[in-house]
């Protein structure tokens, strides 16, 4: 049996990159709910992440918008998260809010299209030199809604075309992601609708390019840690953008909707290298917290990663190996299940407190009186998204 005690120091490394956007208003087509306190400003996005941060010590980075986030001097947004205890992360682009995109940004026919999409991004990647940030994150809305209404083929090389112009102006130092999403805004065909695509282009890409998984792209019933396995083992897992869902992209709670799918999910992490010190892949979540409080919301979401994350380590790897070999079958379930019904969350609380942390970040949180500050200080906050 592996004891929390042989896995504490291991938790030590946790970071779990924060969504600007998480803490604005969201909602569905149907209605935007606001919440007392939002912020108005990217400023106040990071000083709302930051207290996840503060109390939880599990979240050192916020993921800019662009242009969401969108600010005169970068250099200055950096200094000021920095100020706060974090540091800005992933940049995301977004090519799904204007006019010109109707048919399509990186994939449209139209070559002025095609280069205004790919200005954005550069743009993009200026503004991660300024920011310090090492990924910039691309999820398209493309697709069609009709079949024979785009040819679905020579948009995979348009894609392919424009993915490159913007590959080739990265620093360095930094990488592209490319998120995949099976369906949504587009109904009858997604131009990255699953891993296979975006593998294929970050592939044809370069050693730079990765594969972003949401974890709310797929459809019902995808085994999403099949996933994660091949693309650890092929070297292609970049980013995580967790959230959880219990019809389509719902963007609830990281392991509210199935905890033990984040328990498998996490397991072949750990097992596949994803986990390791110098491990490629970014932890980021993507949610939003549409009638939920979204400080609290968010800092329940990186303490249920934290807690999937320990029950993952827990498995004992050596004696499921053995079982495995002997085709033990429920002997090798058993060894699996065993560390997922294990409840660390006593053990975490006192490793916690050894570091200085609350035991209760969500209790200590309510506790400090920062909510009703800013619901006092703060009026007309900002809305976060579309709401997908
Ligand atoms: C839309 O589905 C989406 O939720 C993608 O998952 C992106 O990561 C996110 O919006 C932000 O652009
Ligand atoms: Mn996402
Ligand atoms: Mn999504």
């Amino acid at each position: 049996m592996v004891q929390f005690s042989d896995i504490a120091s291991e938790l030590e490394r946790q970071a779990i990159e924060l969504p600007s956007w998480a803490f604005g208003n969201s909602g569905t087509r149907f209605k935007v709910f606001g919440t007392p306190g939002t912020p108005r400003t990217p400023e106040e996005k990071i000083a709302d992440a930051a207290q996840v941060n503060k109390y939880s010590g599990l979240a050192p980075k916020v993921a800019l918008h662009i242009p969401w986030d969108k600010v005169d001097d970068y250099s200055a947004l950096r200094s000021y998260a920095n100020d706060l205890g974090v540091d800005l992360g992933t940049v995301n682009s977004n090519t799904f809010q204007d006019e010109a995109y109707k048919f399509g940004s990186l994939t449209s026919s139209d070559a002025a299209t095609r280069q205004k999409a790919i200005d954005h991004h550069l743009e993009c990647i200026e503004i991660m030199h300024q920011t310090g940030s090492h990924d910039l994150k691309i999820w398209l809305a493309d697709g069609t809604n009709y079949p024979g209404q785009g040819d679905i083929r020579s948009r995979q090389d348009l894609l392919a075309e424009s993915l490159s112009t913007i590959y080739d102006a990265l620093g360095e130092s930094q990488r592209l992601v490319l998120e995949y999403k099976f369906f949504e805004p587009a109904f009858y065909h997604t131009d990255v609708p699953d891993w296979g695509t975006s593998y294929a282009h970050v592939s044809a890409l370069g050693d730079r390019a990765f594969v972003c998984l949401d974890t709310g792209h797929h459809a019902p019933g995808t085994n999403i840690e099949f996933i994660v396995a091949q693309l650890l083992r092929l070297g292609k897992l970049g980013s995580f953008d967790f959230n959880s869902r219990f019809y389509a992209d719902d963007d609830l709670i990281v392991g509210a909707a199935d905890p033990f799918q984040l328990f498998r999910i996490l397991f072949e992490v750990v097992r596949g290298g994803g986990y390791a010190v110098d491990s490629p892949v970014a932890f980021m979540l993507d949610q939003c917290h549409n009638i939920e409080e979204k400080i609290v919301g968010q800092l329940r979401s990186v303490l249920n990663v934290q807690e999937m994350t320990a029950r993952a380590l827990l498995v004992d790897r050596a004696a499921l190996l053995e079982a495995q070999n002997a085709n033990d079958v429920l002997g090798a379930n058993g060894i699996l299940m065993d560390a997922f019904y294990t409840d660390v969350r006593p053990s975490l609380a006192a490793w916690r407190e050894s570091r200085g942390l609350p035991a209760d970040p969500i209790a200590a949180f309510k506790a400090s009186g920062y909510q009703e500050q800013i619901v006092a200080d703060r009026v007309g906050g900002a809305q976060a998204s579309w709401g997908a």
